[in-house]
């Protein structure tokens, strides 16, 4: 691109890129719709960042401006060479302390919420959780309930919920844009945040370190219900006796002897047994998603069975199993997708 019409033309595209980019916020993945308490002080937090960074700017721009416009070389001034001002203590004085005090109102109120949502003090009167990153999949162990999901996180609205978080293998990181600021997630320590959410609905979350092929695809979902759903949900999973549960059809009692004769056990719990090497998969039938992001039909729930490595490349179910053919793919995805546990759902909640 040669000449004024090239760059026309390029600002042109970035200012297309712009717009279009600013397109791809969904509603419940974005920090900047707060709906938790994280989120909410993040977002203050951005406003006063943005508000003081703007102001500088402005400031420069404009004595830049003056400065440009008024001291010009005027005609007849061609050897004339204006009073010089270097080393001026004055000025040194000023553009040293205005730095510092804008950095200190920002830094103040950062620390201070960083504190705060790392603070477990008041742990024991609200909710743990335990919260275990896997590539690429997330594991919920509700401690005091002693009940264990995988990707769908439920929570009260209105309450402070405590996550201890650990990671099994590599350095992952626990983002939900909507309700809370980003931790990390190791192997060698346990961090602890708090989450409150403000409003009932399904909020999406992310890994947002990079931890392998498929960290972009390590999502998972809060779910914010009421307390009373909430306290229903807790009772529903708890009293679920994998024992007792009865497949619905009888392609689904073949599902379920072929899920036992797989291997699938040897890494999938159904019901509260602690078994962490894939997602607990009670209550699979109500997921937001299938391995974390693709909806949950049976379609694709047959082609995960069949070639998990092809949605998920690196995931470490690949391999562990004997290949299924389509027969018994379709049976196990008839067992899996009637296991529901409980009537509070995601579609329940209203979003
Ligand atoms: C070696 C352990 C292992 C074996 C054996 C195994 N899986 Fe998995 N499975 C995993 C892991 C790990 C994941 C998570 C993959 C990811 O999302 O990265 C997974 C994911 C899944 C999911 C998606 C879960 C969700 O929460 O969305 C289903 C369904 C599933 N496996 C079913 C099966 C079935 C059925 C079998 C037996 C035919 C089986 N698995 C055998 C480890 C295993
Ligand atoms: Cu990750």
């Amino acid at each position: 691109m040669k000449g004024w019409m090239g760059k026309i033309k390029a600002l042109a595209l970035m200012s297309f890129m712009a717009v279009l980019l600013t397109g791809c916020g969904k509603e419940n993945l974005t920090a900047l719709v707060p709906k938790g308490y994280g989120a909410e002080e993040s977002m203050k937090l951005i406003i006063l960042t943005t508000v003081i960074m703007g102001g500088v700017f402005l400031v420069v721009i404009v004595v830049l401006a003056y400065v440009l416009i008024r001291f010009r070389r005027k005609k007849g001034q061609e050897n004339y060479i204006p009073k010089q001002v270097e080393g001026s203590k004055t000025l040194e004085t000023i553009w040293t302390i205005i730095p510092i005090i804008l950095v200190i109102i920002m830094a103040v109120p950062t620390t201070l919420i960083s504190f705060d949502l790392a603070d477990a003090s008041d742990s024991k009167d609200h909710i743990n959780i335990d919260v275990t990153g896997n590539q690429y999949w997330w594991h919920f162990n509700y401690q005091d309930e002693d009940i264990q999901t995988s990707q769908d996180l439920y929570i009260p609205v209105g309450e402070k919920v405590y996550l201890n978080m650990i990671s099994s293998d590599v350095i992952h990181s626990f983002w939900v844009p909507s309700i809370s600021g980003k931790m990390d997630v190791n192997p060698e320590n346990t961090n602890t945040m708090y989450i409150e959410a403000y409003e009932e609905g399904v909020y999406w979350g992310k890994c947002a370190e990079l931890c392998g092929p498929s960290h972009s695809l390590m999502d998972f979902k809060v779910i914010v219900v009421s307390k009373e759903e909430y306290e229903q949900w807790v009772a529903d999973m708890k009293n679920y006796d994998p024992e007792k549960d009865e497949p619905e059809s009888a392609v689904a009692k073949e599902g379920k002897d072929l899920f036992e004769e797989n291997n699938c056990m040897a890494c999938h719990a159904i019901g509260s047994s602690p078994v962490e090497v894939g997602p607990n998969l009670t209550n699979f039938g109500n997921r937001t998603k299938i391995a974390g992001f693709k909806e949950p039909t049976k379609e694709n729930l047959v082609d995960w069975l069949k070639d998990p490595e092809e949605i998920k490349p690196g995931n470490l179910m690949t391999g562990k199993y004997p290949q299924l053919n389509d027969d018994e793919a379709e049976k196990i995805a008839e067992y899996l997708m009637q296991l529901k546990v409980t009537d509070v759902t995601p579609e329940s909640v209203n979003n």
